[in-house]
């Protein structure tokens, strides 16, 4: 039996801190910049350098509109909230997240299909590209809780089996990301540096992750390493821009206790030439409303939700 190699170990006895051995910007890539791809040869410098890139009014306010209304109408679905798709607030009965929302809303599966968002994909990741994973993080206001420090990778890689760094988030705001209402912190260019997690993943560790991440965190030092080395940059901006960020990218948001909310849709692409093997670091790997088993590729369409022009 051909026995893969795992080029990222994490969730070990000790904390590892490797170099990334992936690309950033996948081969092809370049050469949909010279031909006139959805990204400039400049775009994709900048994100090769530092993990991340936005894009200001991504999503027309007609569009905001349609995607906040039909985020208000999946909160208020008492079935769904006793549905485990829903992650309910710590500190009150309000829902944190909604998982697998481009199946449970035909206006979310457009949004998936977006040529905006797919192009965009496929060039960083060099290939057809499939959904692993899309969610609302709400945040509401008051008591809206905040992600504690991880990257992403890390995750897919020990519990849902992805071999390697060809991922790529896209957050895009459906309220107003202010600088005081728990707004997306990336470390620029921590995405090339590979924080292997001690500490085992526990049994269903989703059940409690999605709501409180612990297996998986870098300690302290790692995180102030990181840090001093590469800052952090703070993601603000109004309702309809939106950032693509690499899967490695170390990522975190506070909490928010304003009246307003921050909540934005989180779609991850994966290349079809990534598709999950067992997990590198866990009993299980994870259902499949976190971790996506079909991997039909997405075709890239006008979205339903863009008024007529
Ligand atoms: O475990 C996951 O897949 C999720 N957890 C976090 C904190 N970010 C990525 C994803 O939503
Ligand atoms: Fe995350």
């Amino acid at each position: 039996m051909i026995t893969l190699t795992d080029r990222y170990p994490t969730r070990g006895n000790a904390e590892r801190v490797i170099d990334r051995t992936d690309p950033v910007v996948w081969p092809s890539a370049q050469d949909a910049a010279a031909g006139g791809g959805p990204w400039s040869a400049q775009e994709l410098a900048a994100y090769e350098r530092h993990g991340f890139r936005s894009v200001e009014e991504l999503l027309t306010p007609a569009e905001v509109t349609a995607f906040r209304t039909e985020m208000d109408r999946l909160a208020a679905d008492r079935a769904l909230r006793d549905d485990e798709r829903a992650v309910i607030e710590p500190a009150s009965d309000e829902v944190r997240s909604i998982f697998e929302i481009h199946k449970i809303s035909d206006l979310f599966a457009g949004l998936v299909q977006d040529v905006r968002l797919v192009d965009r994909a496929r060039s960083l990741l060099g290939s057809e590209v499939y959904v692993h994973q899309s969610r609302i993080n709400i945040k509401p206001g008051y008591r809206g809780s905040g992600f504690y420090w991880h990257s992403d990778f890390e995750t897919w890689h020990a519990e849902d089996g992805l071999p390697r760094m060809r991922a790529v988030s896209v957050s895009i705001a459906l309220t107003d990301n202010r600088d005081t209402n728990g707004s997306l912190m990336i470390m620029p260019g921590s995405h090339l540096t590979f924080v292997g997690c001690a500490g085992a993943t526990p049994a269903d560790n989703y059940k409690t992750s999605l709501r409180m991440q612990e297996a998986g965190t870098p300690s302290d030092h790692a995180l102030a390493r990181l840090a001093e080395r590469h800052g952090i940059h703070l993601f603000t901006g109004p309702a309809g821009s939106a950032t693509w960020f690499d899967s490695n990218c170390m990522h975190g948001s506070g909490d928010n206790i304003t009246p307003w909310p921050r909540s934005n849709v989180f779609i991850v692409f994966n290349s079809v030439d990534n598709t999950p093997r067992d997990p590198f670091a866990a009993p299980v790997r994870r259902p499949g409303f976190i971790a996506a088993r079909d991997f039909t590729p997405v075709r890239g369409t006008a979205s339903r939700a863009a008024p007529a022009r």
